[in-house]
């Protein structure tokens, strides 16, 4: 374990000092100088996605969650990215702390269920150069958020310029801390804690640094592939007046201070990115899922592709009975057919519901072609933080 430490220190060092020189250019730092910090990364991503029951330390957790928190705040609210020439980028929707769903896309796990439709590996494609968009959503509900999150955060330390992690409407303080995320961190760090406020609260506690993680995440996308662009978010484009917000103010980094995406003075269109859905209505209507909460209309699915350029919007944040869905498609003659809506939702059997997971793959050069990856699994073990050997707590908590 001393020597799993040391070489944790390491990489925190190193990310510490790359930070600097990486953040005008809006690229992350790559480990791929440092043979030690990249061997480090790869030594718990391997960990986490071939042990049966990975139960990862208390330190490998917080210096793994604080590198990236401390990352990413150099970088803009909404990521920008160009998909090199011919290579594909892959979309992931919610994952909900369902590791065996994660696991199966990166490693292709045959024996998951004899009804996928093919493997996915999406481990080779990352070293091959692909890319990877996930769109949100990957704690509460599920059995397993520690992992999801700390093998996505390694996923992004590891290939800082081909994996994308957007924010979802659960990466934040007011709905992970109800929902089965800082239950899950109690349970596992902090078994001696009666109150789960005491976790929630407490300075440096793994769940405030989750939250400061999820609050520098970016809250969309813009992605280029070949000619063709993609707009990205968990739940949809942003409105302000009625019409798509401007470009300039989704890099405002002022988004970047909210911790909880309905705090008083967040602005609205901020919760528009994270929880609205495509309706039916005109323009913008009111949501099923509460008040504040909108849906928008295909023309303004329209309207958002022209004001970003782009031909297609993707988000997640809604099951899919086949974990894909397209919606506000053109009629017949439509000049702007090709302009819709992709849903992707990545947990199969979501809260048993019995759905499948997908991944869409989108074909570099000319970025139009696509793929639905599909899979189906056996029913998700019940939710149980109980079920979790208590751990030692660490000091500030006793
Ligand atoms: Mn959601």
């Amino acid at each position: 374990m001393s020597g799993r430490r040391v070489l944790m220190v390491v990489l925190l060092g190193f990310l510490n000092t790359t930070i600097l020189a990486c953040s005008a250019s809006q690229a992350l730092p790559s480990p791929q100088g440092d043979q030690e910090a990249m061997q480090n990364l790869e030594d718990i991503m391997f960990y986490l996605l071939t042990e049966e029951n990975p139960q990862p330390s208390y330190a490998q957790v917080h210096t793994l969650w604080s590198a990236a928190r401390d990352q990413h705040l150099a970088l803009s609210p909404l990521a920008e990215v160009q998909v090199p020439p011919g290579k594909h980028l892959y979309v992931f929707g919610d994952i909900h702390g369902q590791l065996g769903d994660l696991r199966y896309c990166l490693l292709s796990i045959e024996d998951a269920d004899e009804h996928h439709s093919k493997p996915i590996d999406l481990l080779t494609q990352l070293y091959e150069g692909h890319c990877a968009l996930f769109l949100g959503d990957y704690v509460d509900r599920g059995p397993n958020s520690l992992e999801v999150l700390s093998l996505l955060v390694a996923l992004k330390l590891r290939f800082p310029e081909q994996v994308v992690l957007v924010r979802g409407n659960h990466e934040c303080e007011a709905v992970c801390a109800e929902h089965g995320f800082a239950a899950e961190i109690r349970s596992r760090y902090y078994p001696a804690v009666r109150e789960i406020t005491t976790v929630i609260r407490a300075k440096e506690s793994l769940f405030r640094i989750a939250v400061e993680l999820f609050a520098q995440l970016p809250v969309a996308a813009l992605l280029q592939l070949g000619s063709t662009s993609y707009f990205a978010s968990h739940g949809g484009p942003a409105f302000e007046n009625g019409q798509p917000l401007a470009l300039s103010k989704l890099q405002d980094s002022t988004l970047k201070i909210f911790e909880n995406v309905f705090a008083q003075r967040a602005p609205t269109y901020f919760v528009d990115l994270l929880w609205s859905d495509p309706g039916s209505g005109e323009n913008l209507s009111s949501n099923p899922r509460g008040e504040g909460l909108v849906s928008w209309s295909r023309n303004l699915t329209v309207a958002a592709c022209n004001a970003y350029g782009c031909l297609r919007l993707l988000r997640a944040h809604q099951m899919q009975r086949d974990g894909f869905g397209r919606t506000h498609l053109a009629e017949l003659g439509d000049p702007d057919q090709d302009k819709e809506v992709w849903t992707v939702f990545s947990a199969a059997n979501y809260c048993g519901l019995d759905n499948r997971g997908a991944v869409v793959k989108i074909h570099g050069l000319e970025g139009r072609d696509y793929e639905v990856l599909w899979w189906k699994y056996p029913a998700v073990v019940a939710y149980n933080p109980a079920m979790r050997p208590p751990q030692v707590p660490p000091a500030f908590i006793d």
